[in-house]
């Protein structure tokens, strides 16, 4: 690219957006059914439509005389799918198909599709059209109303609703790439939501070659776009939001639930250089109390930058380090790329050689590009048999006691013209051969595939991690997602936000950005807010490049370190609140870190607010993301919202105007909000002196109540598959007199390691009279000594009761 004015020389234009003036679906000739599929054959091509499950419908285009229902590994194979049978009639000019409450209607003519179901709005596929002379290259356009918003796309720059912009689905490494006219970045996540007053439908493309979202050059559509293969779409009913986010992961599968240390606080730089350094970190945040579970090794590690090897001048001796690490209670996560180094000397290139898992040219030669070890071979993950190579040698690591693992550069990234592997590079893909070009998407993923499933193998059911870069729908069965190569800028810091609310809205609900930034220099300012945003954030690890300035906590001073302790330290003790949302992510789909019109779908201030965001349901968090500021406007939604600092209460519907110093994090808690904290830890796996789980109930008044199943479990090991975990019902219930709390078990297969649960109510404005089934009243000095009792807190108006951890639950009885 031209770096001068030059770049923009009137001969250098190029008309990107195109008119496409390629054949239409209509004219449809004939009309068949075939295997619970409508068939419509048009002159140039056809169209097949199924459903796939109640309010999922599948639309694929074909040639030839039946339709290839095949998916891509995004769509998991599952038990319980209701696929809704199909009626249709026909006139000479229209096709009307009824599947289950779905209606949709075909112009013989020209093709155009419209979607209609009473309970959301309808989707107008105006036209769909295949170029003639490219193979593939359908393009579909989808009329949008004035007033539909969009979301998800999975890791995109720009703001939270999509409309207006244009992104191409594939996977790329580009160097310091977060900026918005960034049109792909490591993730391709070709499903979108439409929200429309509330009502909600999705469009899942599922096409893992190159696709384009165009929602910007026509003003009233999105144009779909795919350069390779079929054109098969998944049109997937709301009508709300929520349910087209649950129905998308009904189809690709949903996040496992992750260990407990996965969701502390990770450290990680390019590069922490030797053992020496590696051990002086782990001492220096156990000195230093700052909770860290995670050290990343990045590509220094290793001999030659070879996969699963160690250099043996800077880590001579991994089997100590390790223990010493496991002992102050650390994990390692060591980065894994795909590329492996030619070198007839280099047993794992040799068996790659031998065992044929290599990705080859048509001609059948093994295909090389240069990466961090040179040329290198690239393992064909689409096969599983290479994924199975692959899953074995995780034991090197494994047998170490590493329990994750870092894939990067798994775009793939290769250092030469085009960034990635020759497109015409093939794939086995299990014995439907494809060029890269057609499936370039599914590398990342299917390399994670194969670390996640050797991981958990190895690791004698305990839970696995992995993080990875580069991804396809479907992702999150597999991995963590970090967002790559953001610099050190404010600006990245903010856009952050919409990025990853949109990957939750994508189905990936476990990703986080580099905290500090990678790339470019960070400020003790930037880390500090940078930190207190990130700590909320799903995953947390901070990460900076080589060259740098150090950007671990305590780099700035004592001021800036304390903050990072501080919040770090609220990371920990939020955990059993966090893991209870990654829980719900894990079976519903929906995201941790939510963006407020997920809550809020009829609520016009939120359709684009990206600056704050939901933990869960009902905390909003309100970062300060600009250098210099001590205040920001926050928008509390309908309810009545609570200050987590001062206590102070607002209504809702409202934006106001918050001061916060450089030491304070906004946020606040939705009044009726039932909301879980534990003592703080060094990390997950520490036994506290206290151990403890605190329910703090944000009362909301009388004739109201409120309720949390909160779950837990041993948040290490693969046991709750076999039925060791917890569910606590906890309900409140409000009078003018009293206010109830109950806490039982509805299920307990899990011996929890806390001795007392306490209760906190905040808001209730004088002691009360009485709180029956907590024993007596101490001053608030003397509660912690005590097994059981109560106290009330004048100064800040909150009601504080101790109680025995029991399996047989609690009754409370808190007279006004
Ligand atoms: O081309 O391993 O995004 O996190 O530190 C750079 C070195 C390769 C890119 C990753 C970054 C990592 C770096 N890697």
């Amino acid at each position: 690219m031209l770096d001068t004015s030059a770049a923009i020389h009137p001969e250098n234009a190029s008309h990107r957006t195109q008119s496409h003036t390629g054949v239409q679906l209509g004219n449809i000739t004939h009309i068949k059914e075939l295997d619970q599929a409508l068939l419509l054959v048009g002159s140039h091509f056809n169209l097949a439509i199924t459903s796939v499950d109640a309010g999922v419908v599948r639309l694929k285009t074909y040639r030839g005389q039946a339709p290839n229902w095949n998916t891509t590994p995004a769509i998991i194979a599952a038990e319980g799918r209701t696929p809704q049978s199909i009626t249709w009639t026909e006139t000479d000019v229209q096709v009307s198909v009824t599947i289950g409450k779905t209606r949709l209607e075909i112009s013989r003519i020209t093709g155009a599709i419209s979607i209609r179901n009473e309970a959301h709005p309808t989707v107008e596929m105006v036209s769909l059209q295949r170029n003639r002379e490219a193979i593939g290259d359908y393009t579909a356009f989808i009329s949008l109303a004035e007033d539909d918003h969009i979301y998800g796309l999975g890791e995109k720059t720009g703001f939270l609703d999509k409309r207006g912009e244009r992104y191409t689905m594939w996977n790329s490494d580009v160097y310091a790439p977060h900026v918005p006219e960034m049109e792909a970045l490591y993730q391709s996540i070709p499903f979108l939501t439409v929200l429309n007053q509330g009502r909600s439908y999705g469009l899942f493309l599922d096409n893992p070659g190159k696709t384009v979202f165009d929602m910007r050059t026509y003003a009233n559509s999105a144009m779909l776009q795919t350069w390779t293969g079929e054109f098969d779409l998944y049109w997937i009913e709301g009508p709300t939001l929520k349910e087209v986010i649950v129905r998308y992961g009904d189809l690709t599968g949903r996040m496992p639930l992750p260990p407990k240390w996965a969701l502390g606080y990770h450290q990680s730089r390019y590069s922490y250089m030797d053992e020496k350094e590696v051990l002086e970190l782990a001492h220096n945040f156990r000195e230093k109390e700052i909770p860290c579970d995670v050290i990343h090794l990045d590509i220094h590690y290793m001999n030659g930058y070879r996969v699963f090897t160690f250099d043996e001048n800077r880590f001579p001796n991994p089997e100590r380090m390790m223990e010493e690490l496991r002992s102050l209670g650390f994990h390692i996560v060591p980065i894994v790329d795909p590329g492996v180094k030619k070198d007839p000397m280099y047993a794992v290139y040799m068996e790659g050689v031998d065992g044929d898992f290599y990705c080859k040219t048509a001609e059948g030669d093994i295909y090389t590009g240069p990466v961090w070890p040179g040329e290198s071979a690239f393992p064909d993950f689409t096969e599983s048999r290479v994924r199975e190579w692959w899953q074995e040698k995780q034991r090197f690591y494994t047998d170490l006691g590493i329990d994750g693992i870092w894939n990067d550069m798994n775009e793939p990234a290769i250092f030469n013209e085009t960034k990635t592997m020759d497109v015409n590079v093939i794939h086995g893909n299990e014995g439907d051969r494809k060029t890269h070009g057609e499936v370039h998407n599914l590398y990342g993923m299917c390399m994670s595939q194969a670390s996640y499933e050797g991981l958990k193998a190895l690791l004698d059911g305990k839970r696995p991690f992995v993080l990875t870069r580069a991804g396809y729908s479907g992702i999150q069965r597999y991995a963590a997602v970090w967002t790559g190569d953001n610099r050190s800028f404010w600006e990245h810091m903010s856009m952050a936000m919409p990025m990853v609310l949109n990957l939750g809205m994508s189905g990936v609900p476990f990703a986080g950005p580099d905290i500090g930034g990678f790339a470019h220099h960070t400020s003790g300012e930037l880390l500090a807010r940078w930190t207190q945003m990130g700590v909320f954030f799903p995953y947390v690890r901070n990460h900076s490049a080589i060259d740098t300035l150090r950007q671990e906590p305590w780099s700035f001073g004592e001021e800036i370190e304390q903050i990072c302790q501080q919040y770090i330290g609220l990371r920990y003790q939020w955990m059993p609140y966090l893991y209870h949302w990654f829980y719900e992510a894990s079976k519903t789909g929906l995201p941790v870190m939510r963006p407020l019109v997920l809550e809020y779908p009829h609520d016009p201030q939120v359709y684009n607010l990206c600056d704050q965001f939901l933990v869960g349901d009902s905390v909003i968090i309100a970062p300060i993301y600009r250098p210099n500021t001590e205040w920001r406007s926050v928008y509390l939604p309908e309810g009545e919202w609570v200050d987590y600092w001062s206590g102070e209460r607002y209504a809702g519907k409202q934006h106001i105007h918050v001061h916060a110093p450089l030491a304070k994090l906004p946020m606040y808690v939705r009044a009726g909000a039932i909301w879980l904290e534990g003592p703080i830890r060094q990390h997950a796996e520490e036994i506290a002196a206290d151990e403890h789980v605190t329910a703090s109930v944000y009362v909301q008044g009388a004739g109201t109540s409120s309720t949390l199943e909160w779950y837990e479990d041993d948040g290490l090991t693969f046991a709750y598959e076999q039925g060791q975990w917890n569910k606590m019902l906890i309900q409140v219930t409000e009078s003018e007199r009293d206010i109830t709390i109950t806490s039982k078990y509805t299920n307990y297969g899990y011996e929890p390691k806390r001795t007392s649960l306490n209760f906190r109510l905040l808001g209730i404005s004088a002691v009360p009279t009485g709180v029956a089934g907590a024993g007596d009243q101490v001053p608030l000095e003397q509660l912690a000594a005590q097994t059981t009792g109560w106290a009330y807190d004048t100064a800040r108006g909150v009601l504080v009761v101790k109680l025995q951890e029991n399996s047989a639950g609690h009754e409370l009885s808190i007279t006004l």
